[in-house]
């Protein structure tokens, strides 16, 4: 921290006493146009957002309102002379805004409730990051210009390996929102657990929920449908889409532990890993299972998974029925049962009117590139990236290295992942993507956006899941909102510290790029 600034407090909310010549606009991620027009506006606790022109960004200000309640007491409604009016007007595309500071009034104008929301967004950063004098808060005046480079900005959540509950689940939408993310990718199943209940096949949740990561008798730990239900709607008033996974034909063991009836066996390092892929039943039960996935989650697309299913399709090489469905089919290997597979799930998702998203193997199984979204996440694949884009793949670039936050983020840390001694610091996490990606350029029309993958075997508990998750999000939001060519590590750095103090008010655990030694490691398993 600049020695000018001297940190205080009021009413919960961390700021700066800022010296007079600070009149700097700090926003994470950095908008497309900041010009500052001199002079500032002072709002105080009695100001007042005026939404009556619309309103459709009802949920906006509200949400907006919320937030700043610790702070500012802005009551929303029609208010006669008002301090931050909303104007919907065409121009500004799906998520753009303009804010403008004046002296008087603070005017923002979007074309979509979206974008409403986040030019409040920034407004609340400026809020929360300027100068204040007693409980004025002084504002720079300023013409703020923004729309984001990607159209998916995600941050996915491992919650199979462990389960962190609703509370958590919300603190993070809350943060994405704060960020302009706005896909949740929540990885509901795998080995270790199965996370949601399903009506239809109630022991997946009771018995396949049962258990963590090297836990196999902890508690069951579950969301049941009318809490999905509320983290789903809490999700949309801060305009995030939630992306459900349900990974198959690999990583079922728990499901198979609760309908045994559908495994296709696994091997000895994965048991009962996949489902069985040549019985009729298991696609009439996804298909269920999917059904009311799609009745849940409103999204456009559903995530199959499709990944690592070598780890644990040996037995299919052996079952007699998978053998006469490879007769049958004409299916010559593993690998075409597999294909089969995902296809015929490719085709009942389709069936739901639903996209499917799936990691970047689901390109050797050619799916229709009509109707599935390809995230790539091996980067010693290179050529598979390349691969999706020439087989006119959507694709989502969420690479280990540097998007997949169990890899730790500083030489110094011991638990969590790391590649051939790579790891993934937030410098690089910010530099993310390099134009030298193949295809990138010639290709760029097809990469939807980026996204951070947050797998948790090694992450046990909410500190943990803090450490690693922050502050490499505020990173990654500048990664994905930012155009390249604005953006500058430096600077960023600046304004990071300023989110900091956001983090610690908000009781995160996050850590500390500039001062590693005063956050020690939160420990993993
Ligand atoms: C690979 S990413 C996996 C996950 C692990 C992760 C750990 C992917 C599609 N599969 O099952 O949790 O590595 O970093």
């Amino acid at each position: 921290m600049k020695k000018y600034f001297a940190l205080f407090l009021i009413a919960g909310v961390s700021c700066t006493n800022a010296a007079k010549e600070d009149r700097k606009i700090r926003i994470i991620p950095q908008p497309v146009s900041v010009v500052q027009t001199g002079g500032h506006l002072r709002l105080d606790t009695g100001s007042a957002v005026n939404y009556w022109t619309d309103p459709s960004i009802l949920t906006a200000v509200k949400v907006f309102t919320d937030e700043m309640k610790d702070g500012l007491h802005l009551s929303p409604g029609e208010h006669k002379s008002s301090d931050i009016e909303i104007i919907m007007k065409d121009g500004y595309g799906a998520e753009g805004y303009l804010v403008e500071v004046e002296r008087r009034k603070v005017i923002v104008s979007a074309s979509s409730p979206k974008g409403a929301f986040y030019g409040l967004q920034s407004l609340r950063q400026m809020i929360l990051f300027s100068e204040r004098k007693g409980n004025k808060i002084l504002i720079p005046c300023c013409k703020i210009e923004d729309y984001p480079e990607y159209e998916w900005r995600g941050l996915m959540l491992d919650e199979a390996r462990h389960f962190f509950g609703i509370e958590k689940v919300k603190q993070l939408l809350d943060m994405m929102a704060l960020h302009k993310l706005n896909v949740f990718h929540w990885h509901l199943t795998d080995a270790s657990g199965w996370r949601i209940e399903i009506k239809k096949y109630p022991l997946l949740a009771t018995v396949g929920g049962k258990g963590a990561h090297k836990d196999p008798d902890g508690p069951v730990k579950f969301y049941t449908t009318e809490q999905i239900k509320e983290i789903v709607a809490y999700a949309a008033e801060r305009f995030i889409t939630i992306v459900p996974e349900i990974d198959m034909p690999g990583h079922a063991a728990a499901a198979n532990r609760a309908y045994p009836e559908f495994s296709g066996g696994g091997s000895e390092a994965y048991p009962e890993f996949t489902f069985h892929p040549a019985k009729e039943g298991t696609y009439a039960y996804l298909t269920d299972i999917l059904r009311e996935i799609s009745e849940l989650f409103p999204a456009s697309d559903i995530h199959l998974g499709g990944d690592e299913v070598y780890f644990g399709n040996q037995q299919w090489a052996t079952d007699r029925q998978v053998q006469s469905l490879m007769k049958k089919m004409n299916l010559s290997d593993l690998k075409a049962v597999e294909k089969y597979f995902i296809n015929r799930m490719a085709d009942s998702v389709k069936s739901l009117q639903r996209k499917m998203v799936g990691w970047d193997e689901i390109v050797d199984s050619e799916v229709d590139h009509e109707n599935a979204i390809v995230m790539w996440w091996r980067h010693d694949k290179p050529e598979q990236l390349k691969k999706a884009f020439e087989n006119k793949y959507n694709v989502i670039l969420c690479p280990r290295i540097p998007l997949y936050f169990d890899f730790v983020q500083h030489e110094s840390h011991k638990w969590g992942r790391r590649w051939r001694g790579a790891f993934a610091n937030i410098e690089k996490v910010y530099a993310f993507p390099p134009d030298t990606l193949p295809g990138f350029n010639e290709f760029h029309d097809q990469i939807l956006g980026i996204q951070a993958n947050v797998w948790t075997e090694t992450i046990a508990d909410d500190r943990r899941l803090d450490f690693m998750i922050y502050p490499r999000i505020s990173a990654l939001s500048e990664a994905a909102w930012t155009n390249a060519g604005n953006k500058n590590y430096e600077d960023f750095l600046e304004r990071l510290k300023f989110m900091l103090l956001f983090y610690k008010e908000k009781g995160i655990y996050y850590f500390n790029p500039f001062e590693p030694g005063s956050s020690p490691e939160a420990k993993g398993i």
